[in-house]
């Protein structure tokens, strides 16, 4: 079986040649080629790979003109490598090199394997509490508009190794920076597999990291969604709540003008038929696929999600006016808006959780 390891570079000249000592060591026994995709560097990484191919028969570089972009690098790499078994990692050395022969012994019970900086074993060398929070907080959305990556504790890793059937007859289309975010929603495989890792600090060589990856990565992130048809189930989430405006409206009239219920009294059974018609309607439509066995469960925890809603609503629309002087009724709007996301996060990660695919150990 034949290793294809792909490296999408830019700015790395000084650390290229480490790189390709180290993975030669390692890997000494292996059959494998090491294909570098450089997008013009101006630093001259290029040349430098070109100069090490003549030295390393092993090495291939691809030398792009015309493109930025470290997904699609990576995806070039894969259409000039003819191995069984492709792996992608960071030039940087900010991914373990020798790693590779413990992911390698386990992708032959898997289809894809990750470097995971997240499950037990695995860390982060030194990196500042707000990139933490920065990294969960990619990873929820990860989640959220990608739930078929829900099993997956890295999803956003840079470093895995996956057989090459998963990508083939796909449409990977990605942009920035997370092509295995790509390969997770839209690869052909029944088992994912994770193997810790220490994920070093960078030594040498500057970050790629801006305000433009991170645009990128919403951007990514919303065409998958929409790609996957899971945007659809927040339009869907949306007509359903506002389907309950209705409903909560017709329970109060009829309870306080039919009946001739206090009104007060009455609100509280018109909020309780709203949330019991907007959880119908989202488990027959919204959630259909993603029902588990236990509707009663899932009655509960809708309850417990939209009890928040109206004390968080008042809140925001409170601080916005008094605090910052917005005009109610845009108070009210931001609020609705905000009660929206609550309940849809809240929702789907925890009422309607159930993913069936992609097992994970
Ligand atoms: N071909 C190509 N490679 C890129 C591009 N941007 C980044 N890379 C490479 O992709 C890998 C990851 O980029 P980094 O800048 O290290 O990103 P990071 O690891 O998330 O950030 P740090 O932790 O700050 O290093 C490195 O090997 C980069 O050289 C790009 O636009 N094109
Ligand atoms: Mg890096």
């Amino acid at each position: 079986m034949k290793l294809s390891i792909i490296v999408p570079t830019y700015n790395e000249r000084e650390n290229l040649p480490i790189l390709v000592k180290e993975l030669k060591n390692n890997l000494d026994d292996i059959d494998f080629e090491l294909i570098i995709v450089d997008d013009n560097s101006p630093d001259g990484t290029w040349k430098i790979a070109e100069e090490l191919a003549h030295d390393y028969k092993f090495l291939k570089v691809i030398r792009r003109e015309n493109e930025r972009d470290l997904a699609t690098a990576v995806l070039e790499g894969f259409k000039n490598s003819n191995g069984d078994i492709l792996v992608v990692m960071d030039a940087d050395l900010q991914h373990p090199p020798e790693k590779i022969l413990d992911m390698l012994k386990k992708i032959n019970g898997a289809d894809i394997v990750i470097g995971s900086r997240y499950i037990e074993g695995g860390e982060i060398e030194d990196w500042s509490i707000i990139r933490r929070i920065y990294s969960k907080f990619a990873k929820i959305l990860a989640y959220i508009f990608v739930p078929k990556c829900r099993k997956v504790k890295d999803p956003l890793s840079g470093f895995f190794m996956l057989k090459r059937e998963v990508i083939e007859n796909t449409n990977l289309n990605p942009i920035g920076y997370k092509i295995l975010l790509e390969i997770l929603a839209k690869g052909n495989y029944r088992k994912v597999l994770e193997e810790p890792i220490k994920f070093c600090n960078r030594k040498r060589g500057k970050s790629s990291l801006n305000i433009g990856v991170q645009s990128k990565y919403i951007k990514h992130l919303l065409k998958l969604s929409w790609e996957l048809k899971e945007f659809h189930r927040i339009i869907k989430f949306g007509i359903v709540g506002l389907s309950g405006i209705f409903v909560n409206l017709f329970v109060l009239w009829f309870l306080t003008s039919f009946i001739g219920i206090y009104y007060l009294y009455s609100a509280i059974f018109s909020i309780e038929a709203s949330i019991i018609s907007n959880f119908l309607l989202n488990d027959l439509w919204t959630f259909r696929d993603r029902r588990d066995r236990n509707w009663i469960r899932r009655l509960i925890k809708f309850n417990i999600i939209s009890l928040p809603a109206f004390p968080m609503q008042i809140s925001v629309m409170g601080i916005l006016k008094e605090i910052f002087g917005v005009y109610y009724l845009m108070a009210a709007f931001i609020g609705i808006i905000i009660v929206f996301i609550w309940n849809f996060v809240a929702n789907t990660l925890w009422t309607w959780k159930k993913i069936e695919c992609s097992a994970t150990q």
